[in-house]
């Protein structure tokens, strides 16, 4: 084999990543890169990072919004392929989310038919739950990093490079020379955080265009790693396993290496942890700490479950809290008012007390201008049109009555590593194949067909079906629904203006256009307008 010195690692597109308000450096490929760094030449490809500064998406961009996946998907490949190889890897690394699985596996395909003596190393949620599967479906994937991948890719690529047998290195999958699949034991879970190398951004390729565009770009860091909840659709426990906590000291250090090097288009923190306020002591100390060492920078924290906020506190104390310690935006898992539906995600809470404490925190919020966004699940087996319906009234009516107040929902989709794959599996749940309709969707992509089903179920094409509809009624009350969130979507947009134009120009993408156009978007088929 040849010898390994270069190592690339690639971060896929995230789909309709275009439309996305948040497009950030992917901490992975920066934890990977930073403990990799001392014994290989990192380069890191993270594709979502390239198409505001080079010409990346060029075609996506001429194209008329609805346009379709199938004509923009080989541009986009292709220019992936290119820009990996110009890096002139000994070998790929390549990271994955579940939801854009069939492109990665289509990008594999494509690079390895031209660099077939590139060993390639996939990582991720998917193929850590499914590795069997892929390595049978794909030939051109040579390993699967399962897990927590730093320590795991470092000594893979150890052996590698010296040419020695990896069967002994933890917490990987492959064919061996007979061409059968072998998985090494599990790896232990990295017991210190704070062992992990600081992370910075140096080997991004296009990272310094991209940060030099005056855009939202600021801090984005995570103090803990997986969440002490079980939710029934959710793959962050099977994946992360018990939550682990960085200290606080090490965090204080990580947010001053980036800051000393780089100079942040906005002065904010970003809290990306999957469930951020598990216990108000520790947030209380954290954060505190980070104010009075970072005074003048605001704090966002993306996620966290509306139960943490009583984990030790009234709604009232943690947003006077909050506010003190200059948080802006709070980002809440809701997910359902709905109490057959909460137990069906494996949540116990009562929902009147959910209600209690949203108004609470709504309230409050604006009392205090912290942006409070909740984010919701509708469409679950249970739930009747009725219901559904009563959910989302729930949310439109804090909308009108809030200005602080933003919300979304999603139906509920199957992810692997969830309890609800399982349960699909084991036979348990139905899901049904959605016609083809949106032409946003990655569904429609030249990729997809192959490859959906059998390790991911794309949520614009399958659903879980609802015991008390009809999949025509059940798609007809969603899709109404849907719009009536884009119509939410254009008043928040009036709402915050700097906020939303911000995020528009960023994309590169007309986003309003998207908004007005969607009033035209391909009606379903499914019946007459419902009134609600
Ligand atoms: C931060 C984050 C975001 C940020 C991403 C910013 C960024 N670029 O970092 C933002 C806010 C943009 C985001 C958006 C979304 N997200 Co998000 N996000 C996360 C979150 C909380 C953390 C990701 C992270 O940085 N993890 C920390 C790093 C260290 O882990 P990592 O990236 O997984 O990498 C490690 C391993 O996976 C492995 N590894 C990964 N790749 C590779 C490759 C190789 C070669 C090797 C060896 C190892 C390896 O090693 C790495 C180091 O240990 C995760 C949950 C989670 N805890 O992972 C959800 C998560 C990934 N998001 C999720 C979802 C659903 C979304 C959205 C679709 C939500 C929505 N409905 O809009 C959107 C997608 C946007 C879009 N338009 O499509 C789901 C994905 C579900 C799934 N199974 O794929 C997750 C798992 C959350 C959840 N509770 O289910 N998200
Ligand atoms: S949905 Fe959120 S709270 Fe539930 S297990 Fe996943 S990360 Fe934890």
């Amino acid at each position: 084999m040849k010898d390994i010195k270069k190592i690339t690692l690639l971060f896929p597109p995230i789909p309709n990543g275009q439309w996305t308000w948040v497009i950030l450096p992917s901490s992975g490929m920066a934890y990977l890169d930073a403990v990799l760094r001392d014994k290989f030449d990192v380069k890191i490809v993270d594709v979502n990072l390239l198409h505001p500064t080079t010409e990346f998406y060029e075609e996506y961009n001429k194209l008329k919004y609805p346009n379709t996946w199938k004509e923009i998907h080989p541009q986009i490949l292709e220019k992936m392929i290119k820009i990996a190889e110009k890096t002139q890897p000994d070998v790929l690394g390549v990271g994955s989310w579940s939801f854009n699985m069939s492109f990665v596996m289509e990008f594999i395909r494509a690079f390895k038919a031209r660099n077939p003596h590139i060993p390639l190393i996939l990582g991720g949620i998917t193929p850590t739950h499914m590795p069997t599967e892929i390595l049978q479906l794909s030939p051109y994937v040579d390993y699967i990093a399962r897990g927590e991948g730093e320590y795991t890719l470092l000594e893979l690529l150890e052996k590698l490079s010296l040419n020695k047998p990896v069967n002994k290195v933890r917490g990987i999958s492959f064919r061996n020379k007979e061409g059968k699949i072998v998985h090494t034991a599990d790896r232990p879970q990295i017991k210190k955080l704070d062992e992990l190398p600081f992370f910075d951004y140096e080997n991004f390729v296009g990272f310094k265009q991209w940060n030099s565009s005056p855009k939202m770009h600021f801090v984005n860091v995570m103090a803990s790693r997986g969440c002490v909840g079980r939710c029934s659709f959710c793959s962050v426990a099977a994946f992360w396993g018990k939550q682990r906590f960085y200290s606080d000291e090490y965090v204080i250090g990580q947010i001053k290496y980036l800051l000393d090097l780089y100079d942040f288009a906005e002065d904010k923190i970003a809290w990306m942890d999957d469930n951020f306020v598990v216990s108000f002591s520790r947030t209380k100390r954290l954060l505190n700490k980070i104010h009075n060492k970072f005074p003048e920078y605001k704090q966002q924290i993306v996620d966290m479950r509306i139960e943490g906020t009583h984990s030790g506190c009234t709604p009232q104390e943690f947003l006077n809290f909050a506010k003190k310690v200059n948080v802006e935006f709070m980002g809440l898992g809701m997910e359902s008012l709905n109490s057959e539906s909460l137990a069906f995600m494996n949540k116990t809470i009562n929902p009147e007390r959910y209600k209690k404490i949203v108004l609470k925190l709504i309230n409050l919020g604006e009392k205090n201008e912290i942006r409070v966004y909740l984010s919701g699940i509708i469409g679950l087996p249970n739930e009747t049109k009725k219901d559904m319906i009563r959910q989302a009234n729930f949310f439109i009516d804090l909308f009108n009555k809030h200005k602080f107040a933003e919300y979304a929902f999603e139906p509920p989709c199957l992810h692997p590593g969830t309890k609800l794959w399982n349960d699909y599996l084991q036979g348990k749940i139905k899901v049904y194949r959605r016609p083809l309709q949106s032409a946003k969707s990655w569904h429609e992509s030249l990729f997809s067909e192959k490859y959906n089903h059998l390790i991911w179920m794309e949520p614009n094409a399958y659903r879980i079906a609802n015991t008390k509809m009809d999949a025509e009624e059940f798609e007809y009350v969603l899709y109404r629904l849907f719009r009536i969130l884009v119509r939410l979507g254009n008043i928040a947009r009036e709402r915050q203006p700097r906020f939303f134009v911000e995020r528009l120009e960023y994309n590169g993408s007309n986003l309003n256009k998207v908004f007005e156009e969607s009033n035209n978007w391909p009606h379903y088929g499914f019946g007459e307008v419902l009134k609600i």
